[in-house]
């Protein structure tokens, strides 16, 4: 190991060793509470004190070699809609074009910068295996056009920069962009939220602030105490509009979100080192105090994992303070029709089905407005090819069959990557409508536990995990029924090898035909695939919420001491944990 690698370490255990207290308290009601979410089944608790734990290991274990004596990494994530200058806004810190930018979506995965005596890129791939890359080549990895629909299956990509030795024990993190049409780069973005440390959001000049905006403002306020606004591409306006921009941006702010938020602008184009100057002066804030911010960003999101966990408790006690009738009547009333497994199972079944029937018909029909260009380029290019062909009949058709295999396959794999976006609607709208009851359900339950318990429940922290679908292997079948080739010595070619070329030119569009209708019912099976494990997602989320509320009100007869004791060491815990 390196001597600064060495003494890097000697220094982190002493940072370790003065800020004991807080994470001694951090894991003493981490602990607490995944003992209690165990001890009375709150499994709605789990991802939330996973996310606890990781961070919290964080800031006992040195994170990378490259930070010689910076024992934490704070993660800055740049969320916002897609297009709004993200990645323009990280290349501009590092002076560099390193992050691909575009007028289209292209940001595929999550990247992330930090400081680097040389620079280099490190691509970490979904099965765990690391793989370390050319700084110019990170493109390769993290657009969608050179990695579409991350075809690569790259978890995340991390870049280390020498310019970034300003901004010590801070990471930024490049986030495919929220509300984008790509509606899974929305949730790779909303699923990696709760390990944020500090957020930059972005929002274009071009654009009001919108509704996306503020609930993307509003989820990250539970997860992160630290909210910037970046408001991009002001060159585009003039100064009187950048005004009434931020005034307006800020006063829909105060007004939905009653907070206030700082708002910053910026440009990438004119006056970037003016404009620049505030935002360093932040995040260098953030690095200097990273020991205090990450003190006060593990407290934010251990007070939100506790306060859940009251909720669930007081639940409990409340009921255990009822007789066993009482309980069961509770039960029944809170645990209404509407609330009933059964019938949300068929209504997500019903709502699955709808949409799984209509796939096909979906990819079918558009796919069908390409069939004709395709058929068209295919003849085209067997019309070039096929004069250069020698030889008998049989040989003829062998040629045939292998160029076809060949350009067939090749076109068709071009199709499908280039059109396959195209295809998602119905995942698209299931997981809207999986959703929406996934939120109707929560609201009800929380509504019929506040009004008869008077309990009332955190917001959760549910994400329905979109699996995409992979790339299909588009393979081509042959499609001759009669073998007539095998007669090729019967047929002289000088005569008939213009007959021939004219009869395989002729079969190129039934063939072309057969092919997308396979390839629509390759996609259709994945896509429905897909829908199907969001269903069964969503349905676990159900049965888990339930079964946590009945055994919270059918457990807790004669426990209310304990549940009190519980209930009170968890607020002591908390006391301890400090304000922040
Ligand atoms: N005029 C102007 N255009 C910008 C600025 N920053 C980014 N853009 C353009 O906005 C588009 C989207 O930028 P990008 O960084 O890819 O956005 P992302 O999707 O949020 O990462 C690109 O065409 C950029 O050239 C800026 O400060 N001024
Ligand atoms: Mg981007």
């Amino acid at each position: 190991m390196p001597l600064a690698g060495v003494l890097g370490r000697g220094i982190m255990q002493q940072k370790a060793t003065q800020s004991y207290p807080i994470q001694s308290a951090a894991s003493l009601i981490l602990h607490k509470v995944s003992e209690i979410s165990r001890r009375f089944d709150i499994v709605s608790l789990n991802r939330q004190i996973e996310v606890a734990e990781n961070l919290l290991g964080k800031s006992k274990v040195e994170v990378s070699e490259n930070l010689p004596g910076k024992s934490k990494v704070i993660d800055v994530a740049i969320l916002g809609q897609f297009k709004s200058g993200k990645s323009s806004f990280i290349n501009s810190l590092i002076g560099e074009k390193v992050l691909p930018i575009g007028a289209i979506p292209v940001t595929t995965v999550i990247t992330r910068v930090h400081y680097e005596k040389e620079p280099r890129a490190v691509v970490t791939y979904l099965d765990g295996n690391k793989v370390e890359a050319h700084i110019n080549d990170a493109e390769q990895f993290i657009s969608e056009e050179k990695n579409p629909g991350n075809e690569k299956k790259v978890e995340v990509v991390d870049v280390g920069h020498p310019a970034f030795e300003q901004y010590p024990g801070l990471r930024l993190v490049d986030t495919p962009g929220l509300g984008s049409a790509f509606k899974y780069n929305t949730e790779t973005s909303q699923e990696w939220l709760p390990e944020v440390g500090a957020a930059i959001v972005t929002i274009s000049a071009e654009r009001p602030i919108s509704e996306n905006d503020l609930n993307l403002i509003k989820d990250l306020s539970r997860h992160t105490p630290k909210i910037i606004l970046l408001l991009t591409k002001v060159d585009l306006l003039s100064s009187e509009q950048q005004q009434e921009v931020i005034r307006f941006s800020q006063n829909t702010l105060k007004r939905e979100i009653n907070s206030e938020i700082p708002l910053y602008p910026y440009s990438t184009k004119l006056q970037t080192d003016l404009l620049r100057g505030p935002i360093d002066d932040l995040l260098l804030d953030l690095s200097l105090n990273r020991d205090a911010e990450f003190t006060n960003i593990l407290r934010h999101k251990i007070r939100s994992l506790v306060k859940s966990c009251l909720g669930y408790l007081e639940l409990a006690l409340t009921s255990s303070l009822k007789t066993d009738a009482e309980r069961e009547d509770l039960k029944k009333i809170i645990l209404t029709e509407k609330l009933n497994y059964d019938i949300i199972e068929s209504e997500l079944f019903l709502v699955a089905r709808e949409n799984m029937q209509k796939t096909r018909t979906l990819i079918a029909s558009h796919l069908e407005t390409k069939r004709g260009k395709f058929t068209k380029k295919m003849m085209t290019l067997l019309k070039k090819e096929m004069p250069t062909w020698k030889g008998n009949l049989w040989q003829l058709t062998r040629r045939y069959e292998e160029w076809l295999e060949e350009n067939l396959q090749k076109e068709l794999n071009d199709l499908s990557k280039k059109e396959h976006r195209h295809f998602f609607d119905t995942l698209n709208s299931t997981y809207v409508s999986i959703s929406r009851s996934l939120n109707l359900f929560r609201n009800l339950l929380d509504k019929n536990i506040e009004s008869i318990l008077g309990v009332k429940l955190s917001p959760p922290d549910w994400d329905l995990e979109v699996p995409e679908p992979t790339q299909p292997d588009v393979a081509f079948t042959k499609v001759f029924d009669f073998h007539f080739d095998l007669l090729w010595f019967l047929i002289p070619m000088f005569i008939f090898r213009g007959v021939f070329q004219r009869h395989f030119l002729r079969q190129v569009p039934s063939i072309v035909e057969i092919h997308l209708s396979r390839l629509a019912y390759q996609w259709e099976v994945r896509i429905n695939k897909s829908i199907e494990k969001i269903r069964d997602q969503a349905l676990k989320y159900v049965r888990d919420e339930l079964s946590t509320v009945d055994k919270l009100l059918s457990r807790s007869a004669g426990r209310s001491k304990g549940i009190s004791h519980t209930i009170q060491e968890l607020r002591d815990n908390l006391e301890k944990l400090g304000a922040g």
